[in-house]
């Protein structure tokens, strides 16, 4: 797919989720550099990093997103000729859509244990990873009942729904505000994750952070699973995540809003659930606490601190 149509369909959320975002801009990148004619490496790397830009430029919030692009730029690092930096990008793209692929199928396979026979889960939101535990657990087995939320103001909740009950899974559909009623009916909270900062807070979709601290107040676990390359490297230096404040039609009709000159119609689409609600983050390296998220960020993205100050003009950076 071209990048300028991949960048669209982010924007537009058809293509949505952290993890689908991140493979579709590695795709598009791959594609791009395939199709780009040029015959000075320069240029092809110009034209390679204006890509880039504009695909992460779509959504602020989903470090998956500059992660999958930082990964598959390297491929033009070494690179002498057009032939090799082409070869480069490509070979990165695959293998990041490859591994992506494999840590959704890890963190199932992890998640999956720390559900028991007779759980009902609560989650919020769409993730792949998150719903990956859950039907893992099922498969196996395991007789779960799972409450979703509706996710005002896209429904993301509708998805999440027809997936469990395609698995087969006794599901409960409630509105977001209702998570408080029924949490002394539920054993564990299940969410996926935008962005886990180095000192574990967890970036996911608005409302994430209220179903957190209902499930803490309540005494009821909650476990994020997140891909390693959902763990954002600049928070490292003290960077914060950017929250994408979305357009208010969707909250309230233009017409409507038009209707009244002193409502302000707010849409963060993200907020941020502190480290010390979460009790465990399920990545594809293992279930850690979240206060190892920087073991994480060290290990397996391979960016330490020294690092940064290359890869980063650190002065540019603009953060809510
Ligand atoms: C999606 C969202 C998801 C995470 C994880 O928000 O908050 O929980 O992205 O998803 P949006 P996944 O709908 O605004 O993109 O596990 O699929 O990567």
């Amino acid at each position: 797919m071209f990048v300028t149509e991949t960048a669209e369909k982010i924007k537009s959320m058809e293509i949505r989720g952290a993890g689908r975002i991140a493979r579709a801009a590695a795709e598009a990148l791959r594609d791009h550099a395939l199709s780009v004619k040029v015959k000075d490496p320069a240029a092809f790397r110009q034209e390679m990093e204006r890509a880039a830009a504009e695909l992460v430029a779509t959504r602020p919030t989903a470090v998956s997103l500059p992660n999958a692009v930082h990964f598959v730029m390297a491929g033009l690092t070494a690179a002498k000729t057009v032939d090799e930096a082409r070869a480069g990008v490509v070979r990165r793209a695959g293998q990041f859509i490859m591994s992506s692929q494999h840590a959704v199928e890890k963190i199932a396979e992890f998640g999956a244990r720390h559900i028991r026979d007779g759980d009902v889960i609560l989650t919020h939101c769409n993730s792949e990873v998150a719903l990956g535990c859950m039907i893992e657990a099922h498969r196996q087995g395991k007789e779960i009942e799972v409450f979703a939320t509706e996710v005002r103001p896209r429904n993301q909740g509708h998805i999440t729904i027809r997936t469990l009950n395609d698995a087969g899974i006794k599901t409960n559909f409630i509105v977001d505000s209702a998570v408080r009623s029924f949490i002394h009916d539920v054993d564990l909270v299940i969410v996926g994750a935008d962005a886990v900062t180095v000192n574990g807070s967890v970036v996911n979709k608005i409302g994430t952070s209220q179903v957190a601290h209902t499930a803490a107040e309540a005494r009821v676990n909650m476990i994020v699973a997140a891909e390693t390359y959902k763990f954002a490297p600049r928070t490292v230096v003290g960077e914060l995540i950017r929250i994408e404040e979305r357009p208010s039609s969707e909250v309230l009709a233009d017409e409507i809003a038009r209707t009244l000159p002193h409502v302000t119609v707010r849409n963060p689409a993200f907020d941020v659930t502190p480290a010390e609600y979460i009790d465990l983050i399920v990545t594809e390296q293992g279930a850690i606490p979240p206060q190892m998220a920087y073991v994480i960020i060290r290990e397996y993205l391979g960016w330490d601190i020294g690092e940064f100050h290359t890869a980063f003009d650190l002065n540019s950076g603009h953060e809510d």
